[in-house]
């Protein structure tokens, strides 16, 4: 059986980017869920919704122990608090966005790198790009967004007695996760949701084999980082070569220490064909099932749609039936949580949506 997770707290969050040289409302916007939605209400599938706003009094400690596991205590008291502060300090108004404005640099004092005082500084402590704003409700969708990935995980684990015929998971995370790391926001990723959902497994099943596909087309620098040097986590990454977020993404990374051979990165050129993408997809299920998967997470982003303002790829509706058809049938019945990252095509998301589900699920 397969359950969409969805919270309404995810939508609350609507801030700006810097994109090109100019400040818009950043493209990965409530309307994307909201059409995703719309699309699923309209279909044979039903979206479950796993609301925490019921539980709100900052969120469940359970969520919180999880998400330390990532992200330093400090980078969280940052995403908590960092929209009062710049309230309470005037440098914004009530509708007002944080967004960073210098960033660390490399330097060859062998300094330790200390978060600065100045508010404007502090924020570009904790990003590495501009399209990571902070508006008055952004915690509250990050932590929302956050739980689904822990409670889809949940749901999925089966080990608390609980008959569980639920192989699949899809939990419709905004803000996204992959691109952040354990204290740094960047490319609308606040807190790792995939990231999440390896603690949560682990809570319950602590050396299982985790695999993570990422098929955003961006490459996941937080992910990899995260489990860069870990040997229970085999990451791969189909991803726009020489893209966003530029600094990542190829090849020759391919984890340290006890991870080496556990991060793969496989990056195609912009323009490429889809069969050249589905030999990529092939190899990399390959990889997933000779590591003997147990438990199975996807990074999915529809921004690797032809028509994506940010992605580059020839992936067309039908063609996410196919990604996800050979995705299941390659890894069949491991237990499986999609998480949502990217994709800014707001007429046509909920039409991809619908093809990857159907090919999921025959
Ligand atoms: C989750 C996700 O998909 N995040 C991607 C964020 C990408 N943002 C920056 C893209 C850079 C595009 N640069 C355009 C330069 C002006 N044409
Ligand atoms: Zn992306």
């Amino acid at each position: 059986m397969l359950v969409i997770l969805w919270d309404p707290d995810t939508l609350l969050h609507k801030t700006v980017e810097l994109l090109g040289s100019n400040l818009i409302p950043a493209l990965e916007s409530p309307e994307r869920l909201e059409a995703i939605l719309k699309a699923l209400h309209n279909s044979e599938y039903r979206a479950g919704t796993r609301p925490l706003s019921s539980l709100w009094e900052g969120p469940k400690s359970r969520l919180l122990e999880l998400t330390s596991e990532t992200h330093g205590h400090e980078y969280l008291r940052h995403l908590r608090n960092v929209y009062e502060e710049w309230l309470s300090a005037g440098l914004i108004e009530q509708d007002g966005h944080v967004l960073p404005e210098c960033f660390v640099f490399p330097t060859s004092t062998g300094k330790p790198l200390r978060p600065p005082r100045d508010l404007f500084a502090r924020a570009g402590y904790y990003a590495f790009d501009m399209s990571s704003g902070i508006m008055s409700e952004s915690y509250r969708a990050m932590i929302a967004s956050a739980n689904l990935a822990c409670e889809g995980t949940d749901m999925l684990c089966g080990f608390d007695d609980r008959p569980n015929d639920i192989d699949t998971v899809v939990a419709l995370c905004r803000p996204p996760g992959h691109h952040c790391d354990g204290q740094r926001a960047g490319g609308y990723c606040y807190i790792n949701n995939a990231a999440l959902a390896v603690s949560t497994w682990r809570s319950h099943q602590s050396d299982a084999q985790i695999g993570i596909l990422d098929i955003d087309f961006h490459h996941g620098n937080g992910t990899q980082e995260i489990f860069y040097a870990d040997a229970k986590v085999l990451y791969v990454s189909i991803h726009g070569e020489d893209e966003f977020p530029y600094y990542t993404g190829v090849e020759d990374e391919t984890g340290s220490g006890e991870g080496k051979g556990m991060n793969i990165n496989l990056p195609l050129k912009v323009g490429s064909p889809i069969e050249e993408y589905l030999e990529k997809l092939d190899y990399g299920l390959k990889k997933l099932v000779e590591f003997k998967t147990e438990f199975l997470i996807v990074s999915l982003g529809f921004d690797t749609f032809h028509a994506d303002p940010l992605g580059h790829f020839q992936v067309h509706t039908e063609d996410y039936e196919t990604i996800a058809r050979t995705t299941r049938q390659a890894l069949k019945e491991v237990p499986a949580l999609v998480l949502l990252e990217g994709g800014y095509v707001i007429e046509h998301i909920g039409a991809n949506m619908l093809s990857f589900l159907k090919g999921w699920k025959s």
